[in-house]
């Protein structure tokens, strides 16, 4: 079975990896020239635990190779992203350049999945353009071909194991088309596979990271009440989520990753009359990092500086994408100036051009050392490197 996956992002490329271990020939397709020679090279361009192996092997035995343009195949599988506009209003342009750019390659029978984060609707818009470019596959208004969505639901840093245990959601344009892409999941999934129809299957991915938005924003909202009454947020949570229904999440610097600080702004934007725990929520995670750099600046002297330790977006990777710690430190550089700000992260090797210093020097450069996410790195640190400093530990990595 050929499998055509457009998309060689952070979901893109392990899932061509497990796809091709599972036995499908895979075609990788990337509109970046560099990426798609490192495939081939049988190299990844991102951290991900175990992917490098697994794309070195099926490099090897020839099941994945990549390329800038599509081929014919019996499946595609678009894993592109769908970012946000300056308004919050999600941007489809790339889907739609995939579909543009596949559409002479489809055949009768073939399979399209979508994965990519995408407003209610998106799935049944892709047949709508697909018989734009291709009314030959068409017989009256039915497609020859099956259309499905499938929202990918990967935690990074556990990308391939969550690929193939994750329970999966498949909603088809019409039960054929779920039927299909249930046959196709089945070749690499071992979790369950939920039949449903595309617009359910859309907003449950958006629903999902809105949820966790949601809870994040609640703790976020506590740990800033509990700091203007000096009571420990982290010993308040703890304690109240001994109640066997309460379960709060965790406060820290913000909310990052191009998932939950983003899918929400999709249902924003479709029901804004209606949306408004979700704007809120929203709100709550984008003010942290400005809340931060503000207790930051209280917390200092006019001759003091600071150490920000931890610029990804969350712990041990190295995906800085929407990261709150850099949005902090940027700040702080802007307003301290660089000499006063030193930035640190084990698995970064610089930050726009920013000098990164070890672990060990950050904090004897500092008088101020800010805990921004909870590496490994953090948890085993010598006491005795932090003993005479001021402390502010966003993600509780002390604890
Ligand atoms: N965070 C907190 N407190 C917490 C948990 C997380 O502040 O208690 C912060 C993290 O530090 C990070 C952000 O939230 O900045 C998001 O991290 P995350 O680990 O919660 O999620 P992502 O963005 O890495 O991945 C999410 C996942 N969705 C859910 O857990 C509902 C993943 O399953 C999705 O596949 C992914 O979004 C996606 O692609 O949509």
């Amino acid at each position: 079975m050929k499998t055509c996956v457009i998309g060689m992002g952070y979901v893109g490329l392990p899932t061509a990896a497990v796809l091709s271990d599972a036995g499908h020939d895979v075609l990788g397709v990337d509109i970046n020239k560099s990426v798609v020679s490192s495939v081939n090279d049988g190299k990844i361009h991102i951290f991900e635990p175990n992917l490098e192996n697994m794309v070195k092997k099926s490099v090897s035995n020839d099941k994945l190779r990549a390329s800038m343009i599509p081929e014919k195949s019996d499946n595609y599988l678009i894993v592109v992203p769908t970012p946000l506009d300056k308004s919050n209003e999600p941007d489809l342009s790339f889907i739609n350049q995939v579909v543009y750019s596949i559409s002479p390659y489809l055949e009768d029978e073939c399979l399209i999945i979508l994965e990519s984060t995408s407003p209610i609707g998106t799935t049944l818009e892709v047949v709508e353009k697909i018989k734009s470019f291709r009314p030959d596959l068409f017989d009256s208004n039915s497609p020859n071909f099956y259309v499905a969505y499938c929202p990918e639901r990967v935690l990074p840093g556990n990308v391939i194991e969550e690929l193939i245990y994750n329970d999966r959601i498949v909603g088809g344009i019409n039960s054929k088309s779920t039927q299909k892409a249930i046959d196709f999941y089945k070749t690499f999934v071992k979790g369950q596979i939920f039949p449903t129809d595309s617009k359910t299957a859309e907003l449950a991915k958006l629903v999902e990271n809105s949820y966790r938005d949601l809870n994040i924003a609640f703790a976020n909202e506590l740990s800033m009440i509990c700091d203007s009454i000096d009571v420990d947020a982290w010993e308040l949570i703890s304690l109240a989520n001994r109640h066997p229904r309460v379960n709060i999440l965790n406060p820290g610097a913000g909310v990052g990753g191009h998932c939950i600080a983003v899918d929400p702004w999709f249902i924003v934007s479709d029901f804004p009359s209606q949306a408004n725990i979700i704007r809120m929520s929203r709100k709550i995670n984008d003010l942290k990092p400005k809340w931060v750099v503000n207790k930051i600046l209280s917390l200092i002297n006019s001759r003091e500086s600071v150490a920000c330790l931890g610029m990804s977006y969350k712990q041990d990777i190295d995906d800085t994408r929407e990261s709150p710690s850099i949005e902090i430190a940027n700040d702080l550089i802007d307003r301290l100036g660089k000499n006063r700000v030193n930035i640190c992260d084990p698995y970064l090797k610089n930050m726009n051009g920013h000098e990164l210093k070890t672990i060990e020097r950050s904090i004897e450069e500092s008088d101020l050392i800010v805990f921004c996410v909870p590496h490994s790195q953090f948890k085993n640190i010598d006491k005795k490197l932090i003993e005479n400093k001021k402390i502010l530990d966003l993600c509780g990595v002390l604890r």
